[in-house]
């Protein structure tokens, strides 16, 4: 397929572009299998390209080149240019005048799996550009730092494509022959072409308005297939409540006068912010109330929030170069937390977010494709987009935010929008500009950027009762990546509060300030703070909030833990108190079965949840985390070798033990919120909702036949999926009698809506129960099965490998040859989500030898794929170096 020994690109050797585009005239003439695109380029020579050569180098794949005209009247020939497997590169181009080259060509979107490009999606045509799919359509300048302005015309058959869509806004429409018609799009804004979409097809529309503070009308359209109306109405009003919120927060308003959310079935992503026109995985747009669960309801609003306000963090100003990816995904990925927060419960969202931090970015950065969050070299783009550059990212302008304040992080951000727009810059220009607003240097803060791997920071604390203070020795260490054997020294925020012993706040007293709360500016490699004033040993709250994106090593016993379970008023530190106290419970046993001793578990762990489940709590999600334990993914983490075994059979212990011995708090506390109210989604009821699935699912370990009765009617009775999803996985994952009954008839009820099968087939995949290695199996032999369609490939094969360690990691390798086999297939039709896959298997260092082996094996005979593409050749060659 491609290269297969591909090239190095280096950060370091960024050049300006030798050429800039100034205005691009499209037209396509749409068809499924034969595309005619003629693009128009009105073009000049950089001034600032440093390029003694004059050759204009163009980049394209997979092009039917037709013609190439320059300034309109002569067609080059063969001589004139060079057509190569990935480029088109014209000897000679005018040096001091503009001028305009016309290059018409065709491409095949029904053969286009890879979905990047132009591709079909079900009956509807769309694109996808980022990072570098642009060049799959037309021959272009390619990069982000190349912005111009964009007029396109699309012409297709009335009947095939009735709807007819791109960036801007309609300027022209009109009819053709032969049952065609035309419509002209013109987006008056200059953008990278990675910005640019079409979307053509039968399609049907939600529409709404939003007016803007400053009094101007936005019209606001949904596009979905006709089935799916119905399911488009929180969508649109999420849309509303971030562009409210953007205003209100940033100050920033929507400057077109139409934007257009278009939902595909068939998407690489979650979704895509293309100037007005964004296009949308269907599982981040569709949702009602029988069909979405509370969590698909916020993930939603937090999606169409996040692309929205790439509108100003990526669109307006965007990335110079792809290795400055986090400048507008970091920021953006902060921003829609901070969103997510406000529209719900800010403790309930940060922990989530530390949680999938804490487990997937953490592994990343321990692996053998750790890099930093301005990567400094690659070989795909489309490999780093990464959890680091996403979520590590926005926990470093988080960090930004701590140390300015929320104040100072406004007058920054407003400086960096007016310095800025319509440009394409870097990170460094960012935090410039954080810098510049605040008078504060932040250059050790940099590091941040440049730097990979966690830093483990260790923390000593030693009061002195006669001169009433308390030291916090810190200690900050950073193990190394790949590439990076040494680390400097990082600047890290630490907040840390005080507790006495009955419960009540010990003012922090630092160099004279005397504060509830204070924020540590960590910046050596060892650093000692004096707390003074301290009349009794307080006990210590520290990285409150998980201030800052590392490890935390601190000796606590488990009383301590339990004291901060019931009294730290920081909500993120309360919930960890709780994980930990949980997680050295299971490591004790975990410790048990490893010496082949049984299993002997502190009660402390009980009365602890027993304690928590006494008070009255008015957030009841946040409730219902402070009793989940930390994930078999988690715990597996902590660990030197990991033992999936040993991990699951502990934290199963565990649960059991709590059903067990909390069984009637349990059982009230479901009865008591077990109520009818399907399509209400207001925090109580998704709390209620979410407390009493979490008693379910304990009670479900007794596999008593109450129990039994009570999944079974919930599952029959359900009126919305969060309900009626819970009880299926209880009923699902165990011994249950009406097991296969429950299954069938749930694909029965919502065969005809695809996102709910991908979430049964999810569920299966990610089962304790012995035979799931056979049902996966099965289950790719499915009717409706179709390895060309992501969103199913992950509900399959992605919750099978990233979703349930103890069946992926069997001992003997069955499940790794499967994974591979499907790496191997995935390669030729999709080698973005082949790549995905892959992480499963990137990880293999961290298990026993036996285990290592055989993961190792199944890398290195991915490695001898035929055609192997950059995408998989990169992470696989990298796990194995
Ligand atoms: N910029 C989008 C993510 C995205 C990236 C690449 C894609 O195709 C290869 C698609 C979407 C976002 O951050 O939402
Ligand atoms: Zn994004």
């Amino acid at each position: 397929m491609r290269d297969a020994n591909p090239q190095t690109i280096y950060l370091k050797d960024y050049a300006v572009p030798d050429y800039l585009i100034h205005h691009v005239e499209l037209n396509f003439t749409l068809d499924d299998e034969n595309t005619r695109v003629v693009s128009r380029l009105t073009m000049i020579r950089n001034p600032a390209s440093q390029t003694g050569d004059a050759a204009l180098v163009l980049a394209g794949e997979n092009l039917g080149l037709i013609s190439v005209v320059l300034n309109d009247d002569n067609e080059l020939t063969e001589q004139d240019y060079l057509q190569t497997q990935d480029s088109l590169i014209i000897h000679e181009v005018p040096q001091h005048r503009s001028f305009v080259l016309t290059i018409e060509n065709t491409i095949n979107p029904k053969a286009n799996t890879a979905l990047e490009g132009l591709y079909l999606s079900g009956s509807m045509l769309c694109t996808q550009c980022e990072a570098e799919g642009f060049r799959k359509i037309t021959y272009f300048l390619d990069r982000p730092d190349v912005m111009a302005k964009f007029t396109t015309t699309l012409v297709g058959d009335k009947d095939r494509y009735p709807v007819l869509l791109s960036n801007g806004n309609k300027i022209a429409q009109g009819e053709l022959a032969d049952n065609r018609h035309w419509v002209t799009w013109e987006d008056p804004f200059n953008k990278p072409c990675y910005l640019f979409a079409l979307v053509a097809g039968q399609l049907d529309c939600i529409e709404d308005s939003f007016i803007t503070l400053s009094g101007r009308n936005i019209s606001l359209q949904i596009f979905v297939e006709k089935h799916d109306l119905d399911k488009c109405a929180h969508a649109m009003q999420s849309l509303k409540n971030a562009m409210r919120w953007d205003e209100q927060v940033y100050g920033r308003e929507y400057d077109l006068d139409l934007y257009m959310i278009v939902a595909v079935s068939h998407f690489n992503m979650g979704a895509m912010e293309n100037k007005g026109l964004n296009v949308f995985n269907t599982k981040f747009v569709l949702a009602r109330p029988d069909t979405a669960t509370d969590s698909d309801y916020e993930r939603i609003e937090g999606v169409i929030a996040h692309e929205y306000f790439h509108n100003w963090t990526g669109n307006r100003i965007t990335c110079r170069d792809w290795f400055q990816l986090s400048l507008k995904e970091g920021f953006t990925v902060f921003r829609d937390q901070e969103f997510t927060g406000d529209r719900t419960s800010k403790a309930v969202n940060r922990i989530e977010n530390v949680n999938m931090l804490r487990t997937r970015q953490f592994a990343e950065d321990a692996g053998p494709m750790a890099h930093p969050v301005r990567p400094d070299a690659y070989m795909e783009v489309n490999n780093f987009y990464t959890l680091t550059v996403y979520e590590k990212g926005a926990e470093v302008v988080r960090m930004i935010h701590t140390l300015l304040g929320a104040e100072g992080f406004r007058k920054g951000s407003d400086l960096y929008f007016e310095r800025h727009d319509g440009q394409a810059v870097t990170c460094d220009d960012f935090v410039n500009a954080m810098e510049a607003a605040n008078a504060v240097d932040l250059s050790q803060f940099r590091r941040w950027y440049a730097q990979a791997g966690t830093p483990v920071l260790t923390v000593q604390q030693s009061y002195n009762s006669s001169a009433q203070t308390l030291a916090l020795t810190i200690n900050q260490h950073c193990p190394p990546t790949p590439g990076q054997a040494v680390k400097e020294p990082l600047h890290i925020p630490v907040t840390v509060g005080l507790i006495n012993k009955d419960g009540s706040i010990a003012p922090c007293n630092v160099q004279g300030r005397k504060t509830d709360e204070i924020v540590l500016q960590l910046t050596q490699a060892e650093q000692t703070f004096t707390f003074t004033d301290l009349k009794q040993q307080p006990v210590v709250s520290i990285l409150r909030g998980f201030s800052a994106p590392v490890k935390l090593v601190m000796e606590r016993s488990l009383e301590e833990l339990a004291f901060l379970l019931s009294y730290d008023s920081d909500t993120f530190n309360r919930w960890e108190a709780g994980q930990q106290l949980a997680g050295q419970v299971i490591a004790g046993l975990i410790a048990d079965i490893q010496s082949g001793q049984a299993m002997q578990i502190n009660p402390m762990i009980v009365t602890a949840f027993k304690q928590v489940m006494a008070q009255s709590w008015d957030d009841l999600s946040y409730f219902s985390l402070l009793l989940g334990l930390p994930s078999e993914t988690y715990l597996a983490e902590q660990m030197q070798v990991v033992d999936v075994v040993a991990i699951h059979k502990a934290r199963e212990f565990v649960v059991l033990t709590l059903a067990q011995q909390l069984q009637t708090q349990f059982k009230t506390l479901y009865l008591e919120c077990h109520k009818d109210e399907s399509g209400v989604f207001d925090a109580g009821a998704i709390g209620r909702r979410r407390i009493k699935n979490m008693c379910l699912a304990y009670l479900g370990r007794l596999e008593q036949p109450d129990i039994q009765q009570w999944s079974q009617q919930q599952f029959d009775t359900a009126k919305n999926m969060t309900d009626q999803m819970a009880a299926l996985a209880v009923v699902a994952n165990g011994t249950h009698p009406a097991k296969q009954e429950c299954l069938s008839r749930f694909y029965q009820q919502w065969q005809a809506e695809a996102l709910v099968i991908d979430k049964w087939f999810a569920l299966q995949a990610s089962s304790h129960n012995p035979d799931t290695f056979e049902t996966v199996q099965a289950l790719m032999q499915h009717p409706a099965f179709d390895l060309k369609n992501p969103n199913r490939v992950r509900a399959l094969i992605g919750a099978f490998s990233q979703a349930n360690p103890l069946h992926f990691h069997a001992a003997n390798g069955q499940g790794y040859q499967f994974l591979a086999d499907q790496i191997i297939a995935l390669n030729t039709l999709n080698p973005q989500v082949a790549s995905r896959m892959l992480s499963a298997l990137t990880s293999w260092r961290r298990y026993d030898e036996g285990r290592q082996a055989l993961m190792k094996a199944q890398l290195e005979r991915i490695m001898t794929t035929d055609a192997i593409s950059k995408d998989v050749y990169e992470v696989a060659s990298k796990s194995l170096a």
